[in-house]
């Protein structure tokens, strides 16, 4: 492991709780896994999977703050869980001085997806919702279905989101609708 990666290990490991430091290494380790049976860059992949959920457990208005001075904008219709992935993204580009747009790109859209995704924005997404710690039901299906098709993995924890939101009246993202109509289209 080179001197960066570790930095930014010590660093995730001092901004969030143990539960989710875990979370972020076996993402992580997910990703790297995924990136190298599907050709992405592994190092990327590994990276993003620890910066990922970098601002989960900051105070929301400090995560509007970062949003906005990258230049996007909440609406008040959006559910707050959804806001760690612009304001993470935010904070690696500001104060990380991150400047890989697929890195950032990545933890951008990790909670939401989007249509048109990258190869990594969807390793992410996908290694995000398989990761050793996850116990929802359905998991191993959708460990499965990651070892042989991103999309299969992805139309599934899709269907999984938008079905659980919908079941408890949250709001669900135009990104999400997006992301899953896209993987539709195949
Ligand atoms: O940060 P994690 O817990 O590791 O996972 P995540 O970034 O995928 O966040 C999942 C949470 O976001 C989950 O509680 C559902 C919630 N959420 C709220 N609105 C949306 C949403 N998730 C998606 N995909 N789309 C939404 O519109
Ligand atoms: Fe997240
Ligand atoms: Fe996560």
């Amino acid at each position: 492991m080179d001197s960066n990666t570790q930095k930014y290990i010590n660093l995730i490991r001092s901004r969030l709780s143990e539960k989710r430091f875990i979370h972020s290494v076996n993402v992580a380790d997910c990703a790297a896994q995924l990136a190298k049976k599907y050709g992405a860059d592994e190092y990327k992949a590994y990276l993003s999977g620890i910066l990922h959920d970098i601002m989960k457990e900051e105070n929301i208005d400090i995560q509007i703050k970062y949003i906005e001075k990258n230049g996007e904008k909440v609406d008040s219709h959006m559910n707050k869980q959804i806001y760690h992935q612009m304001s993470g993204a935010a904070y690696c580009r500001l104060a990380l001085g991150i400047t890989d747009e697929d890195i950032l790109g990545a933890i951008r859209y990790h909670t939401t997806g989007k249509r048109g995704m990258t190869l990594l924005e969807k390793i992410i997404y996908t290694a995000d919702f398989i990761s050793a710690d996850r116990k929802y039901p359905d998991v191993e299906i959708m460990r499965e279905k990651a070892q042989s098709s991103l999309e299969d993995a992805m139309l599934y924890s899709l269907r999984y989101t938008i079905t659980d939101l919908t079941k408890r009246a949250l709001p669900i993202h135009p990104d999400t609708i997006e992301c899953y109509n896209w993987i539709l289209e195949g």
